[in-house]
């Protein structure tokens, strides 16, 4: 038997919360009776960090290239270049205008699955408006261009944005965005509902809180699920969604999972379903701010995909994830990774399938908030902290 350490995080796992809060009060150990739990190993110890990189500001996404450089986007409106041993290179040349305003500015960054080719990069970023959108307006956009130049010299040459968010509204909040290419080489794009359109996530003729699905030079391939319906955007994946700040494909499935900023507590893990609503903010476990009033009409619905696992009562505030698939951490492989802003933590879920068994908050000693993780080429897990003077970090065991 194995216990979800923290009293935070709940499951599809048939404990009623109530049950667990008295667990908690109790200081009783939640017990999720599987055999597979029982086989789970026990953590190991801290990891240790090593400091890659610093005087990075507010560092958003970070993207490994073949020869072990990582291109790293600043929330301001820069990408650049990191050599391996930390030095920063000079922000790219060709990177268009960003709004950077509140939480919007320039935010993920991916590389094509052949970038070794075609040298093509993706990022996501906050746009102003354009013609025929309000004049206050901005939303998120995800454009692609070509890296050219020698080492040391590069360029984002013809730049194409490949998708907008629609409509755009006034606001400086929920962006979203992750950008995760399928196996297949389809592009998800996940998205925020601008926090004052929080009704059009439920809706189906915009892209406000949403999940999307395009080919990657934008067009919205034949087969997605709400393809060729009347009065609905095609690139729609899966709706109901808040503020999607990561999303990592799963090594063995294939699937798309992410995670979401619920308001007050309600922060979700999901398997994100083609054609499936989510919920909000309809069905949720988040509360309004401040009065911790109910939102909606309940936590499940049969019609709503239930989330993988959601944090109450207080909110971790999830930003990039990755499944770790390296060997290079005893007891650590197939392990979901999570960076999360207010818990300043880097969180470990160990998983069968599609459940969580425990969850580990680590880092939590550098008082950071961590806004993204991922996997490098050396099988090292490499993390973002999210502000002013922030940092590349690389655990080791
Ligand atoms: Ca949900």
């Amino acid at each position: 038997m194995t216990s979800l350490q923290a009293p935070a995080i709940r499951q599809r796992s048939g404990i009623p919360p109530a049950w667990a809060r008295l667990a908690t009060a109790l200081g009783l150990a939640l017990h999720l009776g599987t055999a597979s739990a029982a086989a789970a190993p026990a953590a190991g110890p801290a990891p240790k960090v090593q400091a890659v990189a610093h005087g990075l500001v507010n560092p958003w996404g970070l993207a490994f290239l073949p020869d072990g450089r990582m291109l790293v986007t600043e929330r301001p409106g820069r990408m650049r270049i990191v050599a391996a041993d930390g030095r920063l290179g000079p922000p790219l040349p060709g990177l268009p205008t960003v709004v950077a305003e509140g939480q919007g500015g320039l935010l993920d960054v991916v590389l094509d699955p052949k970038f070794a080719s075609n040298r093509l990069v993706y990022w996501s970023y906050s746009e102003a408006a354009q013609p025929g959108d309000p004049a206050d307006g901005n939303g998120t956009a995800v454009a692609r261009a070509r890296l050219d130049g020698a080492p040391g010299a590069e360029r984002l040459a013809d730049v194409q944005v490949i998708f907008r968010q629609a409509p755009k509204v006034a606001s400086r909040l929920h962006f979203g965005s992750r950008l995760a290419f399928a196996n297949d080489g389809r592009l998800f794009i996940t998205l925020g509902e601008r926090f004052t359109r929080k009704d059009d996530a439920q809706t189906l003729d915009n892209t406000l809180g949403k999940v999307v699905r395009i080919e990657a030079d934008g067009r919205v391939p034949a087969d997605n699920p709400l393809a060729g319906k009347p009065g609905v955007r095609p690139e729609i994946w899966s709706w109901g969604h808040r503020n999607v700040q990561g999303a990592a494909i799963h090594p063995a499935t294939g699937e798309l999972w992410t995670v979401e900023h619920g308001p007050q507590g309600g922060d979700e893990l999901n398997l994100t379903q083609p054609g499936r609503n989510h919920g909000w903010p309809v069905i949720t476990y988040g509360r309004n701010y401040g009065t911790g009033t109910r939102i909606g009409e309940g936590t499940e619905r049969a019609d709503v995909a239930a989330p993988i696992a959601h944090w109450v009562p207080l909110s971790i505030a999830p930003s990039g994830m990755a499944f770790l698939t390296s060997d290079r951490y005893p007891g650590w492989k197939g392990s979901l990774f999570i960076g999360a802003l207010r818990a300043q933590a880097l969180l470990r879920l160990e998983l069968d399938g599609s459940k969580v068994l425990r969850e580990e908050r680590l880092l939590q000693n550098l008082n950071e908030r961590i806004r993204d993780v991922r996997q490098g080429p050396d099988g090292w897990l490499y993390v973002l902290t999210d502000n002013p003077d922030g940092r590349i970090l690389r655990l080791v065991p």
